[in-house]
């Protein structure tokens, strides 16, 4: 994304899209770092066609990470968050040891997060476990990648479970869990550090000249809410893969009881904590798609999926998102059918409003949870990513919570980098100044609640899924 400043607001225009650095090994389901290196590569020749930067920064998802040896080489390749390995990982520890983990850390008790990917890679690869040199997480690849520098930038290592809640900085008893050298754990950069410049071969390469690397918030949770700015009597939605559910709060005072309602403590910039809970999100909606074209042989489009799942019988039932049978679905379909046998998997609006449904009951459970943990009443929900685009998510999610949706930008956690990177180059005094301006050309619709609430019988109890 190219990111200009015009008269204070930010203007992003799309410069290259890129998709197939995700595959599946016969293990389960991997990263294919060369192919995105390649697509970061690519982006930056199109940058430098369209007339150059000042500066770059990388956002990514949280918890997906890298070994590398003393060489700079990857150690193993790197699975993502939906292997198994995560299960058996956190399977394997007490439930007092978890309880610790949960304490130290303030995350949410997740199959996803790094932590319990490291104990049961470090478990069944002893030698290279020892070889470990640097654990960089996804966004920190590509920022060593443009800049030659190795560093953990804050509020993406703290999605790994290996960061103190109280102290920020790595917890020596998570290292130790992991069974990995503690020197691999290398230093932690904030938001709106400059990490240096873009590396000559690179620029060489893509024919791009000189620019600062800066490591933005480079979780993208944290840089989309960064973008949305949420008010005190508001809530984030940010809707991609995941859905994450939260508010911002006071850093290192995590609310009692949060972590039982499914909730976790991230960071976010200038001090500020993130109280998130993580729902599996448009994940569904793509497998759904996914699994259709293969039985059809034809792709329906998203908003074709929408306007099947609004016309579908408003009386078939609704899924719970949560269930971990969804997070690494191989066909979607199946899975909708082992979770819940009542629906009718001939009918694509029949699953896909299953989806919708179940995905705004879960929103908004989160949600009333958030009020009574945090005590504020949330009143609106100012929603970005991919899901702002989707009239049907959003009106579904304004009518069951009862709560106005602001949705917009699409490409917040974009809009949250460039954000930092024009606080770092000194545009805008501090990040607190950059949202109160930068966003401001942004396209934002509402959403009001109908006093209609579409009501479903959950498939499985609430309760019941892993988060
Ligand atoms: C959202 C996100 C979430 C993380 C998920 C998996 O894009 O960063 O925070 O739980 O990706 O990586």
């Amino acid at each position: 994304m190219l990111a200009q400043l015009e008269g204070g607001t930010i203007r992003l225009t799309e410069l290259h899209r890129f998709t197939g650095y995700q595959t599946r090994l016969a293990d389960g389901p991997a990263l294919d770092v060369s192919a995105l290196l390649r697509g970061i590569d690519a982006g930056l020749e199109a940058a430098a066609a369209a007339g150059g930067v000042d500066s770059i920064g990388a956002d990514g998802w949280g918890v997906d990470f890298v070994l590398l040896d003393e060489r700079g080489m990857l150690l193993d390749q790197p699975r993502t968050h939906r292997h198994p390995r995560g299960q058996h990982g956190l399977a394997a520890l007490t439930a007092s040891e978890l309880e610790r983990i949960a304490e130290s850390t303030g995350i949410q008790l997740l199959p996803i997060v790094s932590l319990f990917h490291l104990c049961d890679w470090a478990k069944t690869h002893p030698e290279l476990a020892r070889k470990a040199a640097r654990f960089l997480m996804i966004a920190d690849l590509v920022a060593l990648h443009l800049s030659g520098v190795a560093a953990c930038e804050w509020t993406l290592a703290r999605t790994s479970g290996l960061l103190s809640a109280k102290t920020g900085g790595w917890d020596r008893a998570m290292l130790a869990f992991t069974g990995l050298p503690e020197q691999a754990f290398g230093p932690l950069v904030a938001p709106g550090t400059v990490l240096g410049q873009l590396s000559p071969a690179l620029q060489s390469r893509t024919e791009l000249s000189a620019a600062r690397v800066v490591a933005v918030a480079a979780h993208d949770t944290a840089s989309a809410a960064l973008c949305l700015a949420p008010a005190e009597d508001e809530a984030f939605l940010v809707c991609g893969s995941w859905i994450l559910v939260g508010a911002e709060i006071a850093d290192g005072s995590m609310p009692l009881d949060a972590q039982q309602q499914g909730f976790g403590l991230e960071g976010g910039v200038e001090g500020r904590g993130l109280l998130v809970r993580s729902l599996q999100g448009m994940h569904l909606l793509r497998g759904l798609r996914d699994a259709w074209a293969r039985r059809t042989g034809t792709e329906p489009s998203f908003p074709d999926i929408a306007e099947a799942a609004d016309r579908a019988n408003p009386a078939a039932p609704a899924i719970n998102p949560s269930d971990p049978l969804f997070v690494d679905a191989v066909d979607m379909i199946e899975a909708l059918r082992a979770h819940c046998p009542k629906l009718n998997h001939d009918d694509l609006g029949e699953l896909a409003r299953a989806v919708y449904v179940g995905l705004a009951a879960e929103v908004t459970i989160s949600l009333d949870r958030l009020e009574e943990l945090t005590g504020r009443p949330i009143r609106r929900i100012r929603l970005g990513g991919g899901g702002a685009d989707d009239p049907v998510l959003c009106r579904t999610i304004a009518n069951a919570s009862g709560r106005e949706v602001l949705a917009g930008p699409v490409e917040a956690s974009a809009m949250g980098n460039a954000m930092a990177q024009f606080t770092a180059l000194g545009a805008f005094a501090s990040m607190r100044a950059a949202q109160a301006r930068g966003s401001a050309g942004c396209d934002i619709r509402s959403y009001p609640p109908s006093t209609f609430r579409p009501t479903a019988e959950p498939s499985m109890p609430y309760e019941k899924g892993f988060s």
